[in-house]
């Protein structure tokens, strides 16, 4: 009698333990599994926000909707000079053609888009009154020789280190905000 109780108080009691034992168990993995995890995702995101919102950094890509915008630079200008030309990178992952209808900068009194070609043996310059297309799934690179950006009535010359806000006006997409550096003058087109 006493013996068999005994047992039973044994077993019951391995159960205890057991059942104990296992919850702990279940206690760890929770903690092993879960905290890291959220740990991560609030890291990435959080990065995210002070690239994107906070301050902008001059030449970090910007996505919005289906557009990537992203390089580009604006060149330096001599001290006196009203007009400054520059460019930047537009990317189109999307299946609909989209089209940059216009650019606006404070740093300028206007922003024109310009397209160079060659005639005759003669670089012609003519200011694109539709804007730029850009089409589905096309990236379209402006940029000094080409397709490029003009910011006409500088209200203080562009110096090497600068950063020019820009807001670029999309027929599909809307506005984007977008932070050029300003980089050294390399050669190219000076029309005033
Ligand atoms: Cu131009």
């Amino acid at each position: 009698m006493t013996k068999t109780k005994l047992t039973l108080l044994a077993a019951s009691l391995t159960l205890v333990a057991a059942s104990m034992a296992q919850m702990a168990a279940a206690g760890q993995s929770t903690h092993a599994l879960k905290s890291p995890a959220p740990t991560v995702t609030l890291a990435s995101s959080t990065q995210g926000h002070d690239e994107h919102d906070s301050h902008q950094t001059a030449g970090a890509p910007v996505e919005v909707g289906d557009l990537e915008i992203s390089g580009g630079a604006v060149k330096s200008m001599l001290p006196g000079a009203k007009v400054g030309g520059g460019g930047l990178v537009v990317k189109n992952t999307g299946s609909a053609d989209d089209r940059l209808l216009a650019v606006e900068s404070p740093a300028a009194g206007r922003v024109e888009m310009h397209e160079m070609k060659m005639e005759n043996d003669v670089m012609k310059m003519r200011r694109l009154e539709d804007g730029v297309a850009i089409p589905a799934g096309a990236t379209v690179e402006l940029k000094s020789g080409g397709l490029h950006l003009m910011f006409m009535e500088v209200k203080k010359p562009f110096a090497e280190g600068d950063t020019v806000p820009v807001t670029l006006t999309f027929e599909k997409t809307g506005k984007v905000d977008y932070v050029l550096p300003v980089g050294a003058a390399v050669g190219g087109h000076e029309h005033n």
